[in-house]
């Protein structure tokens, strides 16, 4: 008899054996028995997916106390630790093999030292603890998309999280091939006291990518634990690059143009910058709002999205701006909420919702009263900036109907977008596939938000609103973009948008409802069916099609002077972020390709010959 089978014959009662037994792959067995010998649980929980094992993980989560029902027999309230309520960069590092280095803009850490501090974190991490053995697939099953996961925890609350975010994958791994490539992921929140992990100074996020396999400790925040979103998302770029495919943090929608015709879009943006949003924006269909895998299929450009559902930032979500998922949050569909306020009343408040703000409730920080102050007298808001929810796609009024197609949907357009307040124009298309992976992909700079951990409103350089999940060498990267669109004879038209625009005064030069037509412009220009003029960065709209859109669409009269003030190309910004931008890559990204710099550089002379030609602000009638 193999040790792997010993130790979960020990381990695990008859009933959960056979369960796990029924999936006929020693790989599966081995990883569960190691992790098991590890982080040696009281008992051990394998989920079959059944009504009644996935019921289980959903009354244990509130039995425990990591989840709070609410009035609605639907809802619960899951709190994260106090200091453990945003991603932690810092504390993700991806564990590199003797004689590898991904380059300086990746956190990393000797293999072997890595995996021991691994083994000594976890070493009984489980005590007197159940464990939970569940099994997902990203991205629509039996389809060319399709990774299976084996996600092993100690929570509750991610184990149901996941539920409402993944396909289920029990029946799909029993009919798994025996070579059929498989992440694993392994979490523990570690020791809890009143749900704060007590052991949060020593957390993080280890990246086995030579194993396939992500361990997280100590921690409790999603984008920390839920293995199948971030974690799986660093495996994903490296089996990406392996195969020649791109896996991307962009949502996936269909923006619906002229005679019901459906257009993909994806679109990538930081975290806390307008991506789910945009997903959503009304008289469009969403498919997914964060994660896209994207295909070479029969000569065409195809997307899936590879989650089912959303974790989203909750602030600022109102009935009048948000309607779609406001309706679904106060509906009887399953959601999870986290560090929102608890009123009396047993119901969800977040910041910014358009009420009155509560008299009370139960935060984070526990009972919570207007005028409360942390350690360091700082005025505790009643809910976190980051509060989120977590809901499937199913209940959505929007989705579209391509969510689960296994060929996924043929892409149109792609866009990048980030917090911007005084470069980039609202929105501008690219001359060509290279032209935007490096202008506009490559070059993508934001302003930090709540979503990660650390100060906000600093602007940071973002490619690809992936560095933070980028796992190969940067330059690879772009250059596996580029690949990617050399492969392919219509490659999809790239867009750049900005929401942030501000005046000289620091106020917003658009309004949050433009991105509507943003969007329907680009639909447009991926069929010609629109003209636009040529800047030295890119295509704009003209106004008068603007004009149109915006009656059409927004009933608004949209006027020549907001057309001006939104599309002035800003040539000392414009050149300023060329400086810093081909400075990073020079400093460091040693294999930055070639053609990066020579397309930057031709965007350089073109930006000073309009300027010495031209001036430095200029309206687009100058290049009309
Ligand atoms: C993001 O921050 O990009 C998210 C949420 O989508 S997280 O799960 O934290 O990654
Ligand atoms: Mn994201």
């Amino acid at each position: 008899m193999s040790k792997a089978l010993d130790v979960l014959e020990t381990a695990l009662t008859e009933t959960n054996l056979r369960k796990l037994l029924a999936i006929p792959n020693y790989s599966v067995h081995r990883f569960v028995a190691e992790a098991i010998n590890l982080c040696k649980p009281m008992k051990v929980f394998i989920c079959n997916d059944t009504k009644m094992d996935t019921e289980y993980i959903r009354r244990t989560a509130i039995a425990r106390g990591e989840e709070t029902p609410l009035a609605n027999p639907y809802h619960t309230v899951h709190f994260d630790g106090l200091h453990d309520q945003a991603r932690d960069k810092e504390s993700t590092i991806y564990l590199v093999p003797e004689g590898e280095n991904l380059g300086e803009q990746l956190t990393q850490m000797n293999r072997e030292k890595g995996l021991k501090i691994v083994q000594t974190r976890l070493d009984g991490s489980m005590d007197n603890k159940k464990m939970v053995v569940r099994f997902f697939c990203l991205g629509p099953l039996d389809s060319p998309f399709s990774i299976p996961v084996v996600q092993i925890t100690d929570s509750f609350y991610v184990a149901h999280s996941e539920d409402l975010l993944y396909r289920r994958g029990y029946e799909y791994f029993r009919r798994l091939a025996d070579d059929k490539e498989i992440f694993w992921m392994l979490h523990s929140s570690g020791k809890l006291i009143h749900s704060v992990s007590t052991d949060w100074k020593k957390r993080g996020v280890m990246i086995d990518y030579k194993e396939n396999t992500v361990y997280s400790m100590n921690t409790q925040y999603a984008g920390n634990t839920i293995g199948l979103k971030k974690l799986a998302l660093r495996l994903a770029i490296r089996k990406a690059d392996r195969e020649s495919w791109l896996a991307e943090h962009m949502f996936l929608m269909a923006v619906h143009g002229p005679s019901q015709r459906r257009t993909y879009f994806t679109g990538a943006f930081p975290s806390g910058c307008g991506k789910t949003s945009t997903s959503m924006v009304r008289g469009n269909t969403i498919v997914g709002d964060d994660l896209t895998y994207l295909k070479i299929i029969d000569g065409k450009v195809r997307a899936a999205n590879v989650e089912r559902g959303i974790f989203g930032i909750i602030r600022s979500i109102t009935q009048k701006d948000d309607p779609v998922i406001w309706d679904v949050l106060h509906s009887n569909q399953p959601t999870i909420f986290s560090n929102v306020l608890i009123t009396e009343d047993e119901t969800p408040r977040w910041l910014d919702d358009g009420n009155e703000p509560p008299s009370g409730g139960i935060n984070y920080s526990g009972e919570w009263f207007p005028g409360k102050i942390d350690k360091n007298g700082e005025e505790i808001p009643y809910a976190h900036n980051n509060a989120r929810y977590t809901i499937g796609l199913e209940g959505l009024a929007n989705l579209d109907d391509a969510l689960d197609d296994l060929r996924g949907v043929e892409v149109g357009g792609i866009i990048y977008g980030g917090r911007d307040t005084n470069t980039w124009v609202p929105v501008q298309q690219s001359f060509d596939w290279t032209h935007g992976v490096v202008t506009m992909g490559a070059s993508l700079e934001s302003e930090t938000t709540f979503a990660t951990l650390g100060p906000s409103g600093v602007r940071k350089f973002q490619p690809f609103s992936n560095l933070d999940f980028i796992s190969i060498p940067l330059g690879k990267y772009i250059q596996n973009h580029l690949d990617f669109g050399n492969n392919v004879k219509h490659t999809p038209c790239i867009f750049s948008v900005n929401y942030f625009l501000k005046d000289k005064e620091g106020n917003y030069i658009s309004d949050k409802l433009d991105k509507m037509v943003w969007l329907k412009w680009m639909e447009q220009r991926v069929h010609g069916d629109v003209n636009a003029i040529k800047t030295p960065t890119g295509y704009i709209p003209i106004y008068e099609d603007l004009r149109e859109l915006f009656k059409c669409h927004l009933d608004k009269e949209y006027s020549r002077n907001e057309y001006n003030s939104q599309f002035t190309i800003r040539i000392p910004e414009l050149l300023e972020k060329i400086d810093r931008i081909e400075s990073i890559y020079r400093r460091t990204v040693p294999d930055t390709p070639r053609i990066f710099f020579d397309v930057l550089i031709e965007q350089r002379s073109r930006l000073l010959e309009t300027q010495h030609d031209l001036g430095k602000y200029l309206l687009p009638s100058a290049f009309g």
